[in-house]
C-alpha cells in the first residue's frame, strides 16, 4: 500500500479509527483521506495523534453527498475506497430505523457511484455477520449463506452489500466486502455490550443482559479485523465476499462473567462482583447465535487472527482504565437520553 492514496470513510469512528492507526504505523509513503460526519458515536480524541501527521487528511462531511463527494475524488484521486462509514447500533436501530437507511443504503450507493466514475482500484465495503440473520445451536455461517437480516440495522447492511456485488457484476466495480463477527478494542462507544460492561462497573451501575444471557457472538479484535481489511484490500478478488472471525464464540452471560472478573480482579476495593448482573427484557427480533467459518480467508489470502480473547480482554480493559477520561467524555446528554431510552422500557 506505500504510494497510495486511500479514502477511508467513517475513519473516526471505532474500527475505522483503529485502521487509520493500523495502516499509518505500518507504511510511511501514504496519504489516509479519513471523510467522516461525526456523528454521537464518535469523539475526536480518537485522532487527536493525528493532528500533525501530514499523512492524514480529516474531512468532515457526509457521505450522502454526492457533490462533497465527487470533490474529493477530483481533489485526492484515492486509489482504494474503505467504507467503514455506518449507523452501527442494532438497539439504536430499533427506536430510529430511518438514518440506518440513509447512511448505510444510500451512503453506500453514493461512494460506489462516485468510484466508479472515478475509477477506484478498489472499493471495500465493510460489512456484518449480522446480514446473516440467525443459527440455531449448530453450524456456521458462510459466505454461502443466505442473506437473511433481522434488524434495520442488518437489512441497511445487506443492502449496501446487494448493492456493491451489483456495481460489480454491472459496471465491473472492483468491489470486495468483508464480513465480520463482533469487534472489541480501544475506543468503542459505550453503547456496545463490552464497553456498556466496563462503563457499568466502573460506575457501580447494573449490567443489563438481554433475556437470558445465552445468545452467542464470535468475538474480534479490533486489531485482528485492521489486518484481515489490508489483507483483503492487497489480495481480495474482486467481486468476492470475505468472512472474517475470531474463533471465539462466547454467550453473553459468559462474557458479562468474565469481563467482572478480570475488572474485579484490576480494582480489587471497587465492589465490582456478579451482583451488578441485571437480566432486562430481551432485543426485540433478537439474533440467538452468530458463528463464522472464516476458512476461505485462511485458505486463499493466508490470514488468521493473532490475538487470543484473554491479550485482547486485557488490553482492552487497560485501555479503558488508563482512558477514563475518554470514557468520561463520550457520556453527553444525548448518550444519557437514549441510555435511559434504551434501558428505561426494559
Ligand atoms: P461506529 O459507529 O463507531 O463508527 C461509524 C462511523 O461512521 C462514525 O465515525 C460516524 O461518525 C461515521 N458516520 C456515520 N454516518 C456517517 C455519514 N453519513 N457520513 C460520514 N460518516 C458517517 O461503528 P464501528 O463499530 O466502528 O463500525 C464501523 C463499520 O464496521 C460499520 O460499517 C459497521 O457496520 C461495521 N461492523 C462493525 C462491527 C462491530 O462489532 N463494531 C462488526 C461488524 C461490522
Ligand atoms: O446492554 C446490552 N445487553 C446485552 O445483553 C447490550 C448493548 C447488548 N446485549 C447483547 C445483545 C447481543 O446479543 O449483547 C450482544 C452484543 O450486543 P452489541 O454489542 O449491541 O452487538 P451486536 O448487536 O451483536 O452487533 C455488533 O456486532 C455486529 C455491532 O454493534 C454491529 O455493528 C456489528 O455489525
Amino acid at each position: 500500500m506505500e504510494g497510495m492514496t486511500l479514502l477511508v470513510t467513517g475513519g473516526a469512528g471505532f474500527i475505522g479509527s483503529n485502521f487509520v492507526h493500523h495502516l499509518l504505523e505500518r507504511y510511511s509513503d501514504i496519504a489516509v483521506i479519513d471523510l467522516d460526519m461525526l456523528t454521537y458515536a464518535v469523539n475526536l480524541a480518537n485522532l487527536s495523534d493525528l493532528e500533525a501527521d501530514p499523512r492524514h487528511t480529516f474531512v468532515r462531511g457526509d457521505i450522502c453527498d454526492r457533490k462533497m463527494v465527487d470533490r474529493l475524488f477530483q481533489e485526492h484521486r484515492p486509489d482504494m475506497v474503505i467504507n467503514f462509514a455506518a449507523e452501527s447500533h442494532v438497539d439504536r436501530s430499533i427506536l430510529e430505523p430511518d438514518v440506518f437507511v440513509r447512511t448505510n443504503v444510500l451512503g453506500a450507493q453514493c461512494l460506489l457511484g462516485a468510484a466508479r466514475e472515478h475509477e477506484v482500484e478498489r472499493f471495500l465495503q465493510v460489512s456484518t455477520d449480522e446480514v446473516y440473520g440467525s443459527l440455531g445451536p449448530e453450524g456456521l455461517f458462510t459466505e454461502d449463506t443466505p442473506i437473511d437480516p433481522s434488524s434495520p440495522y442488518s437489512a441497511s447492511k445487506a443492502g449496501a452489500d446487494l448493492l456493491a456485488l451489483a456495481y460489480n457484476r454491472t459496471f465491473g466495480s472492483p468491489v470486495l466486502i468483508t464480513r465480520c463477527s463482533n469487534n472489541y478494542g480501544p475506543y468503542q462507544f459505550p453503547e456496545k455490550l463490552i464497553p456498556v460492561i466496563i462503563m457499568n462497573c466502573l460506575e457501580g451501575r447494573p449490567i443489563p443482559v438481554y433475556g437470558d444471557g445465552m445468545n452467542v457472538r464470535d468475538w474480534l479484535y479490533v486489531g485482528d479485523h485492521c489486518s484481515a481489511i489490508c489483507r483483503v484490500l492487497k489480495r481480495g478478488r474482486p467481486g468476492e465476499v470475505y468472512n472474517v472471525g475470531g474463533n471465539n464464540e462466547c454467550t453473553n452471560i459468559d462474557m458479562v462473567r468474565t469481563i467482572i472478573r478480570i475488572m474485579a480482579d484490576r480494582l480489587p476495593d471497587a465492589g465490582i462482583d456478579e451482583s451488578l448482573i441485571s437480566f432486562v427484557a430481551d432485543r426485540k427480533g433478537h439474533d440467538r447465535r452468530y458463528a463464522i467459518d472464516a476458512s476461505k480467508i485462511a485458505s486463499d489470502l493466508g490470514w488468521e487472527p493473532t490475538t487470543s480473547f484473554e491479550r485482547g480482554m486485557a488490553e482492552t480493559v487497560d485501555w479503558s482504565l488508563e482512558n477514563r477520561g475518554w470514557m468520561d467524555s463520550v457520556i453527553s446528554k444525548d448518550y444519557l437520553n437514549y441510555y435511559d431510552r434504551n434501558y428505561s422500557q426494559r
